[in-house]
């Protein structure tokens, strides 16, 4: 429930922070499997303008896990199949769900295409045009925030940027809320304890 909460929460930002951008950014978020203390964050690129075929995204966060099996990269999901070959699973890296060969993709070279234990960026265009799409995984520490520069590009060669934060840590109205909630029930415990001494 108050995952929900949080996930609405953090979809509302996305979308005040690109109201008059035409896209728009929303994630959810689960434990990372087999990795305690992070979370697994999946990425939505979503457009009520017109199909998006170009994607320029960078994520950023003070830690990001990247699992690169046999010292194969992950940008994209071309090295999944090995994962089972080194006891991981796929939901601990971070990654673009875009595989460059049955997508098609033209991809930016490095530096542009990059990814690091505190990043993951990428230009690239190829695939099938979408209006609404997970785009990316991000595994973050579940204190951290993670860091949003997107801009994607329409078919008629519109460019739309979006911007933003999210983060898995309660905000503050929802901590006082909590903060509430404890006081009554200390109060009701309190007026319980003194009930039983009459
Ligand atoms: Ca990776």
């Amino acid at each position: 429930m108050i995952r929900r909460v949080l996930a609405s929460i953090t979809l509302a930002l996305a979308l005040v922070s690109s109201a008059d951008a035409a896209i728009l950014v929303s994630s959810t978020f689960q434990p990372t499997p087999g990795l305690a203390g992070y979370n697994t964050w999946t990425i939505n690129l979503a457009t009520d303008f017109d199909q998006l075929s170009t994607i320029d995204a960078k994520f950023n966060s003070p830690v990001m896990n990247q699992v690169n099996p046999l010292a194969f990269p992950t940008i994209f999901q071309d090295n999944n199949a090995l994962f089972g070959f080194v006891g991981a699973n796929v939901l601990q890296d971070s990654q673009f769900l875009f595989n460059t060969t049955t997508d098609s993709l033209l991809v930016v070279p490095a530096p542009t295409t990059s990814e690091g234990p505190a990043k993951l960026t990428s230009a690239f265009t190829g695939f099938s045009p979408f209006v609404s799409k997970n785009i990316a995984q991000l595994v973050i520490p579940t204190a951290n925030e993670l860091t949003y520069n997107i801009v994607g590009v329409t078919r008629d060669n519109t460019e739309w940027s979006a911007q933003g934060v999210f983060t898995a840590v309660p905000e503050p109205s929802s901590m006082l809320l909590a903060g509430i909630g404890g006081v009554a029930a200390l109060l009701v415990a309190r007026r319980r304890r003194a009930t039983v001494q009459a």
